[in-house]
């Protein structure tokens, strides 16, 4: 078959306005910076032709042989690549492979990830708290205010000389976790410090972000805009009486597949814990910085957090070992609380980064001293449980304000970095899916996008440190991941790619009545554990993966998954 068989098939294709995207081909629908590597995967073990035709040109601009086949490291699946990275002329394209299967149009350009950045910063205004969200802003997944926590009663683990049980205390707003509909504390922890990260380290970028929430006319960037509403709710969940900070303020039991505002169950708020103190204090302590460059318009905030951080800092110094245990909670107090645990039990990351941030804010080195700040070599990648790497990132960004004692310490801490990140994209070449994300079986955890989304921030930090554009590169390779080229096919950020997820576990997407789930939402994606024991077409590590209501385990949303979804596409667009 020659080139004008496939031009003129293509005017054909087009004349009737209908592509019919093969399933056998894998890639990103959100499309290709001009530089960038670009490739696609083809469930095939034979070696087809391929050919990229121009959809303005309407003709073939390449034609190629797909590379040798690739096993998988987890299933019999053998596949084959489609590259086409000479073809650097934005525009769009459509790929042809063999003789029957084409893709989708999809295009090449530069900020070609900006709708789904925004998208993705824009569906943490969709998890909001306490508020109705209007047609202006939220289109047709616009619904009426739910949970305004105005009245969340003391639960008995968290009672107090001074708020003893059944005390009522006000703590609106936050976003919601999840597909739930609680609000947590050590969860709240790391999605925070990755926004503010993300402002911290792209500051010029985040300011042009506009995402069109109520607070966008102000003169605060929206996404500071948008974080503000959760770090106020944090803010209510201290203790002002010792500086404790409550675990979560949370129903006893999950609610139903219902929207927000149907739900009446009673609301409380839990058990104090050294975890939850820790992220709070090292939030607090980063939001001090931040917001203190808009004092003007949010004026006492910025001491208000300092002041909230030193005190969560101090209660977790006199508190340094208590675990939020649910099931020892349970056997203590009623009503029982079943909702997410979020139950880590070694705060020694915690320590190092409360301790980084608010050295970072105040300058006292007492803070950085108190902590072993380099208890071994490890670079262990950030989750909810792990937040290490947030103090360290902290401390490599403001490099040049450090006291000398900080810095000495940097250049260890550059080489492991560094260290870490070479071996972490070293293999990439030699994988199935051309992408950093998968390499171990270990990647595959409940949420395992987000340890694809966190590899590539850790590689963004190795390039700024190093100015080296291989790690960029090998960071895209997981934004690839994310939006197609996976072992599932799917693109996992809902109103994205194709497929793209339809029925995620998210109350307001299932409720609704809307066919289409809130868009920008990343669902947590493939997990061997499959602990929801739903129904899952494949159980290969890298295909246990089902977009159905019913898989919490692989297909809930979470904001800790998003928040570095965001960072991730951000930084991206900005660095490009
Ligand atoms: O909907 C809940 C989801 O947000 C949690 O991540 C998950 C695990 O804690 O639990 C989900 O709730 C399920 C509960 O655990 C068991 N009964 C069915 C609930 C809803 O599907
Ligand atoms: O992301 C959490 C995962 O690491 C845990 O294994 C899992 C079970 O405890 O819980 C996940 O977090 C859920 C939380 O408990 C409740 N809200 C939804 C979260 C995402 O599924």
């Amino acid at each position: 078959m020659n080139k004008h068989f496939y031009s003129t098939l293509f005017l054909l294709v087009c004349s009737v306005a209908i592509f019919a995207a093969s399933p056998t081909i894998r890639l990103n629908y959100a499309g290709f910076y001009p530089e960038a590597t670009k490739i696609a995967v083809v469930l095939t073990d034979k070696p087809e032709p391929f050919y990229l035709i121009s959809m303005e040109k309407f003709d073939t601009v390449l034609t190629g042989t797909l590379e040798p086949p690739r096993k998988s490291l987890y299933s019999n699946r053998i596949i084959r690549t489609a590259n086409f990275s000479s073809i650097t002329k934005p525009g769009w394209y459509v790929l042809f492979v063999g003789g029957n299967d084409s893709t989708y149009p999809f295009q090449i350009k530069r900020n070609v990830y900006e709708s789904v950045a925004i998208a993705s910063m824009k569906a943490f205004y969709f998890q909001r708290a306490s508020t109705a969200l209007a047609k202006e802003y939220a289109g047709i997944w616009s619904r009426a205010k739910g949970h305004p926590d105005k009245k969340v009663v003391i639960h008995a683990s968290a009672a107090s000389p001074k708020r003893p049980i059944g005390t009522m205390i006000s703590a609106p707003g936050g976003w919601y976790d999840a597909g739930d509909y609680n609000k947590y504390i050590v969860n709240s922890g790391i999605t925070m410090g990755t926004l503010l990260s993300l402002y911290e380290d792209f500051p010029e970028y985040v300011n042009s972000v506009s995402l069109n929430i109520p607070e966008s006319k102000n003169s605060v960037p929206d996404v500071l805009d948008e974080a503000l509403w959760n770090l106020r709710w944090m803010l209510s969940m201290q203790d002002p009486n010792d500086g404790g900070v409550y675990h979560k303020c949370t129903n006893a039991g999950f609610d139903g597949m219902v929207m927000p505002d149907v739900t009446k169950e009673p609301r409380y708020v839990v058990q104090k814990g050294t975890a939850a103190a820790l992220d709070f204090a090292a939030v607090m302590a980063q939001a001090s910085r931040v917001y203190g460059k808009f004092d003007k318009a949010l004026p006492g905030l910025k001491d208000s957090c300092l002041t909230a951080a030193v005190k969560a800092w101090s209660w977790a110094q006199k508190n340094p070992k208590v675990i939020y245990d649910q099931d020892s909670i349970n056997m203590k107090f009623k009503p029982r609380i079943t909702t997410g645990a979020y139950d880590d039990t070694d705060f020694s990351d915690e320590f190092i980064w409360a301790a980084s941030e608010l050295y970072l804010t105040t300058q006292q080195e007492s803070y950085y001293q108190a902590v072993n700040m380099f208890p071994d070599e490890n670079m262990p990648l950030p989750s909810w449980a792990q937040v290490r790497l947030l103090g360290y990132y902290s401390l490599l960004r403001f490099e040049n304000q450090l006291t000398p004692l900080v810095k000495n310490d940097l250049y260890e801490l550059k080489r492991r970095l560094t260290q870490s990140a070479e071996k972490m994209i070293k293999g990439v070449p030699n994988t199935q899916y051309q992408a950093v994300m998968g390499q171990s079986k270990e990647d595959f955890v409940w949420g395992s996008n987000a340890v694809a989304a966190n590899q590539s921030i850790f590689l963004i930090q190795a390039y700024k440190l190093t100015k080296d554009k291989k790690y960029l590169s090998n960071a895209l390779t997981n934004v690839d991941y994310i939006l197609g080229r996976n072992a599932t096919g799917y693109s996992f950020v809902t109103g994205f790619g194709y497929p793209k997820p339809m029925h995620p576990h998210h109350r307001p997407s299932e409720a609704d009545g809307i066919n289409d789930p809130i868009p920008g939402l990343l669902v947590g994606g493939p997990n061997p554990g499959m602990q929801d024991k739903c129904e899952y077409p494949s159980k290969f590590t890298d295909e246990a993966y089902v977009d159905s209501v019913c898989s919490y385990a692989s297909n809930e949303i979470a904001i800790n998954w998003n928040a570095p979804l965001v960072y991730l596409l951000f930084a991206m667009e900005a660095l490009q």
